[in-house]
C-alpha cells in the first residue's frame, strides 16, 4: 500500500554553474527535474509512502533518476525504454536572478508514457493520486495516460490532485485550456497561479482571486501569488497564508514543493490552517538552494521557518 501514486517524466538536469550566456557556462552541475518526482520527493520527506511511475531511457540518465528516487525513499517505478533517451533539462543563469530552462525532450522516454503503465489497482490502493498538466502536454499516449489515471481514481474514490504547471514551451494557452477544462470537473484538488487559473476558469472580475477559485470548482482550490503567499479555497471557506521570509536563489520547483507540503499534510490529517502553512513553508524552503527538490524540507525543518506575519488569516 502506498499513500501517494504520481507519474511523469523526470528528465536528467544540467545546471549552469556561471551566470551568462548558455554557451559560455562551461560547467554544469548533473542532477534531475520533474513536477510529478519533486512532489514525490516532497512528500516522502514530509514522511508518507509515495510511488512515482514514469519511463526513462535505457541510459546513465535513466539509472540516475532510478537511484536517486530510491535513494529518497521514493518507490520509484521506472520502466527503462530501449528505444528511446531520457529527456533533458538544460538550466542557465542569464543574469543572477533570471533562469533560463530549455528542454530536451521531444520523443524521450518520458514523452512516450502510456495508459499500460499505470496499473489501475495500484491507484486503487492509494489515497491520493496528483498528476500535472506537464504530461497531457507531452504526448497523445501520455496524455490518455492521465485521463486513465483519473478514472481508475475517482472509481476507486481516491483523491485526485492537479497541479497545472502550465509549460508554454509545451502547447498554446488554448491546448492546455481545452485540456484542463476537460478534467477540471474530475478534480478534488487543484493547485494554480492565478495565471494558469484563467486557463480553466471565466469570471466577470478575473482579477479577484476568491471569485476565480470559485469559478474553478474543485472542492480544494490552492491559489499561488508567489512572494506574496497562497489562498485556499475549501469548502467554502477562504484562507489566506503570508509568505515565508527566506533568501531565495532558486525558484524552480516552489510550486511542486507547495503541492508535496499541502498533499503530506493533506495524508497526515492536519487541519486547514496547517496544512495551508505547511505548504508555504515547503515552497519557501524549496528555494533557498540550486536544484529543484533538494532543499525541500524534512518534518523537523518545517518549525525553523517564521512567517511574515501570524502565518495564515482568514
Ligand atoms: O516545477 C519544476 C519542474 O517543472 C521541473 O523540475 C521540470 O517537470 C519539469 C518541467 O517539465 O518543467
Amino acid at each position: 500500500m502506498t499513500d501517494l501514486v504520481t507519474f511523469g517524466e523526470t528528465m536528467a538536469l544540467f545546471a549552469a554553474r556561471r551566470t551568462g550566456p548558455l554557451r559560455f557556462a562551461r560547467d554544469f552541475d548533473l542532477g534531475l527535474g520533474g513536477a510529478e518526482s519533486n512532489v514525490a520527493i516532497g512528500v516522502s520527506r514530509l514522511g508518507h509512502d509515495v510511488t512515482w511511475v514514469g519511463r526513462v531511457g535505457d541510459d546513465e540518465f535513466g539509472e540516475l533518476i532510478a537511484s536517486t528516487l530510491r535513494a529518497e525513499r521514493v518507490d520509484a517505478r521506472a520502466i527503462p525504454d530501449p528505444d528511446a533517451p531520457t529527456g533533458l533539462m538544460i538550466k542557465g543563469r542569464r543574469t543572477a536572478d533570471l533562469i533560463d530552462v530549455r528542454y530536451y525532450r521531444k520523443d524521450s522516454a518520458g514523452s512516450r508514457l502510456s495508459p499500460a503503465d499505470l496499473d489501475p489497482a495500484l491507484i486503487a490502493g492509494a489515497r491520493a493520486l496528483h498528476v500535472s498538466a506537464i504530461t497531457p502536454a507531452l504526448s497523445p499516449s501520455a496524455r490518455a495516460a492521465v485521463r486513465h489515471a483519473i478514472d481508475a481514481a475517482r472509481a476507486a474514490g481516491v483523491l485526485v490532485s492537479l497541479d497545472v504547471n502550465y509549460r508554454k514551451a509545451l502547447w498554446t494557452r488554448e491546448e492546455a485550456g481545452a485540456w484542463l477544462r476537460s478534467v477540471i470537473a474530475d478534480v478534488d484538488v487543484v493547485f494554480a497561479t492565478e495565471d494558469e487559473a484563467r486557463l480553466i476558469a471565466d469570471t466577470d472580475d478575473p482579477d479577484d482571486p476568491v471569485a476565480l477559485a470559485k469559478a474553478l470548482g474543485p472542492r480544494h482550490v490552492l491559489l499561488k501569488f508567489g512572494a506574496r503567499g497562497a489562498m485556499e479555497l475549501s469548502d467554502d471557506q477562504v484562507r489566506h497564508a503570508e509568505p515565508y521570509k527566506v533568501t531565495e536563489v532558486d525558484p524552480v520547483g516552489a510550486g511542486d514543493a507547495f503541492a508535496a507540503g499541502w498533499l503530506a499534510d493533506w495524508l497526515a490529517g492536519a487541519d486547514p490552517d496547517r496544512r495551508l502553512r505547511t505548504a508555504c513553508a515547503a515552497g519557501a524552503f524549496a528555494v533557498t538552494s540550486q536544484g529543484d527538490w533538494e532543499s525541500l524540507p524534512r518534518r523537523a525543518d518545517l518549525d525553523l521557518l517564521r512567517p511574515t506575519s501570524e502565518g495564515v488569516s482568514r
